[in-house]
């Protein structure tokens, strides 16, 4: 889709002019501009952002229309702690989100929006999230005051006129989720910016029943780009549950067999735990195929044939950088090779090139993320371990070209996913959809640096949604268990739990991942063919090891042995942590995840 338009200075649309000029007033910006999505723009912006020193353009003959950011060591990652749902009752966001009453939270965060663009550019933004040809497209319009946000949400979302155009011809019909972002630093007559301008406090507010979001104080990704997490997980997931499908962070893969049939498959692993790696993964086992269709959000809405359909609401990637390489993500490094991409705390290289750690070519010198002088000797990471890049998806030189289908493509198998150096086994069956549900409800990862707080940390992330449910988890738990008993069992896709970060007693990988878990897919097709073993165990079907296909596969057999092993008494030790985690919920866990609960502690002997 092109969306070169010409600029438009305001709107038809009679209640999107009403927000824009109230939310002028409050915020006093100097001036207030439409994004258009045209070609102009974004040179007009990065242009800007170069000059004040947001942005190092980089070398033209290696990564052309590129850019490297650096942001204030304060705004790095996702704040959870600062992230509220504001349901009017506190019991609807449940007991795993930050809630306040909105009404208090809108006065407070009224007084933090007064005046909080003075000096600075107010920005319109119409986006769509999903297709603009959709039954009913998604649409939004967020407000901000950051360039470095414009031109990020033009990577990650489809925005500008051709969006405001469609939103003005529905009229009243038009609906559209309002998201207002501000940086929280205004600017004094003459006063000089900073390169990363920001603010100390920082909220992120989503107002379910409103389907708003309001946020300030960070310019960080998914705090800031408003239809990624904001709206496509936490106001979708509300808006889910009250229509009927699922808004997942989920990645979704196209897998073509050697025999040409094909398979869609979607997985939901926790922030910096795979998704983007797998979505692109590059099989090593011979004849098969894996095409990318997203990296990080699914919406799964049933089809008239009953089966769950899954779309990419995104535009972009905005992806974990280190340890992406030819080697892990071969895709990932032609994508962003094309240019056209953003490239946010990671290092900068002599020659103007960005460097992470893990990617090739380690060079002698570099400038580190916090603007140091850096060495492969210094000591340090040259990186944030949550540096990114943004680059649009459509230069994914393995993009389905089911991508552009707004009915988007039917899923046959859904992985759930965590980083655990023990007890989860390389890859377990579920026996059926509420099974599965209960996986997912139990899913534990480690904490990564996606988010500020401690790394490492083993939590509950239930399928993967811990930071982004928009409502009480408790009862998106029933969402799952009633799509499930509405459903056509025979046609729902089958969950599997997978787990490629398992290690061994030195403390390394047992399983060596990335383009090796094509044989973990392999498997999963399979089993649903009727084609592989399993052994049955107390939490599901696990492989035989004569099952997964590891030829030519650098393991030995005490090593895959100990990458599928169940055992009881690890497992036995997870039985109170789950109590623990199901207890948080009283009357508003589901009784089939108590009944599951049950079962698993009969079959362990409990
Ligand atoms: P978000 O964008 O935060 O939602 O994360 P994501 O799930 O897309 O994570 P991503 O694929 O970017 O992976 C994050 C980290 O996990 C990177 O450092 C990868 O190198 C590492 N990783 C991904 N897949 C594997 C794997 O199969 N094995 C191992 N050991 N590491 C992996
Ligand atoms: C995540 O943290 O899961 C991300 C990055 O995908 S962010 O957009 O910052 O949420
Ligand atoms: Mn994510």
């Amino acid at each position: 889709m092109t969306l070169d338009a010409p600029e438009k200075s305001g709107t038809t649309h009679a209640g999107l002019a009403r927000w824009v000029a109230e939310v002028a007033a409050l915020t006093t910006p100097d001036e207030v501009r439409w994004v258009t999505g045209s070609a102009d723009e974004w040179t007009e912006l990065t242009d800007k952002l170069v000059a004040a020193g947001t942005f190092t353009r980089l070398n033209e003959d290696i990564k052309p229309n590129s850019f490297h950011a650096a942001s204030s060591p304060e705004d790095v990652a996702r704040v959870e702690e600062r992230t509220f749902i504001c349901s009017r009752e506190e019991k609807d966001a449940g007991p795993t989100n930050n809630w306040m009453d909105p009404e208090q939270m809108k006065d407070l965060m009224r007084g933090l929006y007064q005046g909080c663009m003075k000096g600075r550019t107010m920005y319109v933004i119409p986006f769509v999230m999903g297709h603009l040809e959709a039954d009913s497209p998604m649409f939004g319009v967020e407000i901000t005051d950051s360039e470095y946000v414009v031109v990020s949400m033009r990577v990650m979302a489809r925005c500008g006129t051709k969006i405001l155009d469609r939103i003005e011809e529905l009229g009243d019909a038009a609906k559209y989720v309002p998201a207002l972002h501000s940086l929280g630093a205004p600017l004094a007559d003459g006063e000089q910016d900073v390169k990363w301008p920001c603010n100390e406090e920082k909220y992120i507010v989503q107002f379910p029943e409103e389907r708003t979001i309001w946020s300030y104080g960070s310019g960080y990704g998914g705090n800031a780009l408003l239809g990624k997490k904001c709206y496509s997980l936490r106001i979708a997931s509300a808006m889910a549950r009250d229509e009927g499908w699922l808004a997942e962070h989920m990645l979704i893969l196209k897998l073509i067999s050697p025999e040409q049939q094909v398979y869609y498959v979607a997985a939901a692993f926790p922030s910096a735990c795979g998704k983007t790696n797998l979505a692109m993964l590059k099989p090593t086992i011979p004849g098969w195929t894996v095409e990318t269709l997203g990296d990080d959000i699914a919406w799964m809405r049933f089809g008239k044939d009953g089966r769950l359909y899954a779309v990419n609401p995104e535009f972009g990637f905005f992806g974990v950088a280190p340890g992406t390489n030819e080697h892990t993500n071969p895709h990932a490094m032609t994508t962003i090779n094309k240019g056209n991409s953003v490239f946010t705390n990671v290092a900068l290289t002599d020659d103007g090139d960005v460097w992470w750690e893990g990617l090739e070519n380690e060079p002698a010198h570099a400038t580190s993320w916090k603007g140091e002088d850096w060495t492969p000797d210094s000591g340090e990471l040259s990186s944030h371990p949550n540096s990114r890049y943004c680059t649009p998806i459509e230069q994914c030189d393995i993009l389905a070209d089911e991508y552009n289908d707004p009915q988007g493509v039917p899923i046959s198998a859904i992985l759930f996913g965590g980083r655990r150096k023990t007890t989860v086994p390389l890859v377990t069956e579920s026996r059926d959809w509420l099974h599965g549900t209960f996986m997912g409800a139990t899913l534990s990862s480690e904490t990564t640096a996606a988010a500020k707080g401690e790394v490492g940390v083993v939590r509950r992330d239930p399928m993967a949604m811990l930071p982004f449910i928009g409502y009480n988890a408790g009862d998106y738990f029933q969402h799952w268990v009633n799509l499930g008993k509405d459903a056509d069992a025979t046609k729902l896709p089958k969950i599997f739990y997978v787990n490629w970060f398992r290690r061994d007693q030195d403390g390394g990988f047992l399983w060596p991942g990335f383009g090796e878990n094509s044989r973990v897919l392999k498997w999963v097709i399979e089993r649903m063919e009727g084609k592989a073993a399993a052994v049955e165990t107390p939490i599901g079907h696990v492989p035989t090891p004569e099952s997964l296909d590891v030829e030519g596969l650098d393991m030995t057999a005490a090593e895959l042995e100990a990458a599928l092993a169940v055992d009881p008494e690890e497992w036995k030790a997870e039985i109170p942590q789950i109590e623990e985690w199901f207890a948080k919920f009283g009357e508003t866990l589901p009784t089939q995840l108590q009944i599951e609960l049950d079962g698993l502690k009969a079959r362990l002997g409990l």
